[in-house]
């Protein structure tokens, strides 16, 4: 309802010539904000308040463009996409919000006129680290690409008021903080809560009879609380679209209780609040899942049931309870299984809401969901206890039985009498009296499209663990490989090297990264050669300086900077980093330093706070670290840097610095990776297994310039029957040596046996992850990788064909091709 009328004189409201882009305009708004709004004045001690006067005046900006382009959506009518996802990793808006508005320079000069510096604004915004790692961080790109290609896309998540924890490493320990990254407000956000959902948890269903004497089921007696939206802008690359990211934040469906509060029961006034608040509270910092968590269960039900009934509302205050053409205007990829209660819920709504029958409501649920599968490790697919869902969301148990048996009758026709492919496919997991739903398979029989996010992840879930359904539905799989944004990952990040890209070949590249492919033509142009060197080494030169107040190490500009930056998994190897980074102690101690290549190797990543090994290994690497670092034996030949906290913000300036990419993971365990593009795409050379997309990374730049190095996916399978790391141990003398140092203590000599556990895992022939079997080919590779470092033309041609071959990995083609094979939308050039 538009509280505008045509009558109303307030309309002109709406219709405020457009905002200024250029210099003065932001001074002067920039000076209002400070001043008026703020309410800071020349004495102000902090920065922070700086950045928030300058993100309010660009934030204006854009808020325009987004009314603008809600309302073309809204006239064209067209179809949209929803992305549903439990993680947005976004790091920080400032920067991306100028570039994506083609404001850059223009506010750099007008914050330098005002005596201030914009790299400081910059750096005083706090990343909004809604996610964990890789599923999140695409979530971000995916959206920065929906906007940049003008196509109706929605992204609904959750707004945690504590997003991913802040690492501090104590004693070379792992310390989690509490990362309240909300705490100084988010001036980017714009609360909505005219368009609140009241979602409900518990009760019990009943048959009732209603107005029009059908029989009915519906919760009653339920604890409910409240889902508010907040929207932040999402701005495409210079083109006026503007897409929205939509939060739910949970809050009490009252206040708090007044009288109780009056009677003194000051805790038990607020109980009802808090318990609803705290559904949103905190992201569960765990990349694989927090299985059995019934406040996970509350937050995965919370983004879905917010989600739809907001889309749902939509569609019924156009069309009524006419639902006859939702599905071709409606489709929600359901972000892994996390949100995928979503298929049982948009059932509820239809059925129970909107009087629907169950083959109209199971039509469009099949026609509507996508599901992205993005692990293929066990213990990341979710499965969540009958008697805990029966509890939480009785109503949605009971379609989700009905689904089963829906589907249990296709499966038993298809297959008849074969019992044991009925529970394998079953959608409950029947054990020993504790019963569990499989989410994958609910987002499977749910979604007419499963995709893997690399080539070889795809094929890998089409062989093994969705075999039974690929058998039944070939037509629902698909690969849609991974991207990331290259206005984040090259443009923002690192400025320089775009500049000289964009003098070059032209500035095509930023919104068609094949276009970079024309670099290759300079391959043998010595001066763009050398300029490339220079850049290369003047974004080491700055990492090194961002690093420096931290660790007081001066790092060598001129040493190999091999970096591996992720989360802390042992499917990630960072052991296998460390136990190559002591065989280069070993050997400079030995005095086997003929022909050295000085190495810095950074290492940085959060591990789960309940994983135990990957905390120990964090330790082993600030150890070893300690030992190295101090010896003068060692002296520059080698550094290894324990990077803290890493993040969005501060990958931003670790990738420009890198030399080496570091991508080791156990072959078939990695889904797709999408730090290895970034590093590719500022021309960071791979070293890697033949494990998710560094394949395809290996294909388009050339086995010339990529690192190859371990065993097959299918070598891993066939090797681990008779795996023997023992045996292998014994036929390799570095390796010896390498255990024999660990062994010893020499890391942990005032912390006896604290390393045992890590030790033994590596040994036993049980180690899921085969560390020691990739050993002497890591080393090997490794070798070749030096040799190529020497010659500086060499690496610099293999650098620049890094960056000139990395075009197939930008969101934009991923998005393109979910957009066409899946989405089917159409773009729309925003009025
Ligand atoms: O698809 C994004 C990203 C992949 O690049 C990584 O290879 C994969 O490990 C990651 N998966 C997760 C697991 N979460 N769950 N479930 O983050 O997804």
């Amino acid at each position: 309802n538009n509280i505008f009328k045509k009558s109303n004189p307030c309309s002109s409201i709406t219709e405020l010539p457009k905002l200024g882009l250029v210099k003065n305009d932001f001074i002067v708004d920039f000076k209002r904000y400070y001043s008026h709004r703020l309410g800071r004045d020349q004495n102000c001690r902090s920065p922070h308040y700086a950045y928030e006067a300058l993100s309010l005046a660009i934030s204006d900006r854009l808020v325009e463009r987004w009314k603008d382009t809600y309302n073309t959506y809204r006239e064209t009518d067209c179809k949209k996409a929803y992305y549903l996802s439990m993680e947005f990793l976004m790091g920080r808006t400032l920067s991306n919000a100028m570039l994506n508005l083609g404001v850059t320079d223009e506010v750099t000069q007008a914050m330098y006129d005002l005596g201030l510096n914009i790299e400081e604004l910059i750096e005083s915004e706090p990343d909004a680290g809604l996610g964990n790692g890789g599923l999140g961080r695409l979530a971000a790109c995916f959206i920065d690409s929906c906007a940049t290609l003008q196509l109706p896309v929605t992204g609904y998540g959750l707004r945690y008021e504590y997003g991913m924890f802040t690492q501090a490493i104590i004693n070379g320990e792992q310390v989690e903080r509490p990362d309240h990254w909300l705490k100084n407000g988010n001036v980017w956000e714009i609360e909505r809560p005219e368009y609140t959902n009241r979602i409900q948890f518990g009760g019990k269903v009943v048959e009732v009879i209603d107005d029009k004497g059908n029989k009915k089921r519906m919760c009653v007696d339920t604890h409910d609380i409240l889902a508010v939206p907040y929207d932040t802008p999402i701005p495409g690359y210079q083109n006026g679209t503007v897409n929205t990211l939509r939060l739910w934040k949970a809050t009490a469906t009252e206040e708090f209780k007044l009288d109780e509060f009056n009677a003194g029961a000051y805790a038990e006034s607020v109980a009802a609040k808090n318990s609803a608040e705290n559904i949103s509270m905190v992201l569960y910092p765990n990349d694989a899942n927090e299985n059995g968590k019934a406040l996970r269960l509350q937050q995965q039900y919370l983004l879905a049931s917010a989600s739809l009934q907001d889309i749902v509302a939509n569609w019924v205050g156009r069309h009524g309870n006419d639902f006859t053409h939702f599905a071709e205007k409606n489709c929600f990829q359901l972000n892994d299984t996390h949100p995928s209660v979503a298929v049982a819920e948009l059932m509820r709504l239809l059925i129970d809401n909107h009087d629907l029958k169950w083959s109209e409501a199971w039509a469009i649920t099949q026609k509507t969901m996508a599901y992205t599968n993005h692990t293929l490790l066990p213990e990341a697919l979710e499965r969540w206890s009958v008697s805990l869902f029966e509890r939480l969301l009785p109503r949605v148990m009971e379609i989700i039985f009905e689904i089963n048996a829906h589907f249990l009758a296709e499966v038993s026709t298809r297959w008849p009498a074969d019992t044991d492919r009925l529970a394998r496919m079953s959608l409950i997991e029947e054990g020993h009296g504790n019963k569990h739903v499989r989410m994958a398979y609910l987002a499977i029989v749910g979604s007419f499209s499963v995709n893997g996010v690399a080539e070889l992840h795809s094929k890998l879930l089409q062989e093994g663990l969705f075999k039974d359904f690929y058998e039944l539905w070939p037509e629902k799989f698909n690969n849609k490989t991974n991207g990331v944004t290259p206005r984040r990952w090259l443009a923002a990040c690192n400025p320089d090297l775009a500049e000289f890209i964009t003098e070059t070949i032209g500035d095509k590249w930023i919104t068609d990264l094949s276009e970079l492919q024309k670099l290759e033509n300079f391959l043998d142009d010595k001066k763009f050669c050398k300029k490339w060197y220079e850049l290369q080494q003047s974004s080491k030169q700055k990492l090194i300086n961002f690093k420096k107040t931290e660790h007081n190490l001066d790092l060598n500009v001129n040493a190999l900077f091999d970096v591996q930056v992720k989360r802390f998994h042992e499917y990630k190897r960072q052991l296998l980093n460390v136990l190559h980074v002591i065989h280069l102690y070993d050997r400079i101690k030995r005095g086997d330093t003929a022909n050295w290549t000085d190495r810095c190797v950074l290492i940085g990543g959060k591990a789960a706070p309940g994983y135990y090994m990957a905390k120990r290994i964090i330790k082993l690497i600030n150890n070893v670290a300690e030992i190295i670092n101090a010896d003068p034996d060692v002296g520059e030949k080698l550094k290894l840097v324990f990077m803290p906290n890493y993040c969005v913000s501060a990958m931003e300036k670790i990738c420009p610095g890198a030399d080496l990419s570091e991508q080791i993971s156990t072959a078939g365990k990695e889904a797709s990776g999408t730090g290895n593009m970034k590093f590719m795409m500022n021309g960071a050379i791979t070293i890697g297994t033949l494990d998710g997309a560094n394949i395809e990374i290996r294909e388009e730049v050339g086995d010339d310039n990529f690192f190859l190095f371990g065993l097959t996916e299918s070598e891993v399978e066939e090797m681990r029957h008779q795996y023997n790391p023992m045996g292998i141990i014994e036929q390799d003398e570095d390796l010896q040596r390498v255990m024999h140092l660990l062994e010893s203590g020499h890391f942990n000599q005032c912390e006896p046996g604290i390393f045992d556990d890590v030790i033994s895992s590596i040994k036993s022939s049980d180690d899921l992850w085969m560390t020691i079997a990739d050993f002497r080919s890591f080393v090997d590779a490794q070798k070749l990788v030096e040799e190529a470092y020497q010659d500086k033309e060499r690496w610099t041609r293999m650098s620049i064909m890094n960056t000139a071959n990395s075009g197939k990995f930008s969101t934009d083609r991923t998005i393109q091709s979910y957009s066409d094979e899946i989405w089917n939308l159409q773009a729309i050039a925003v009025k």
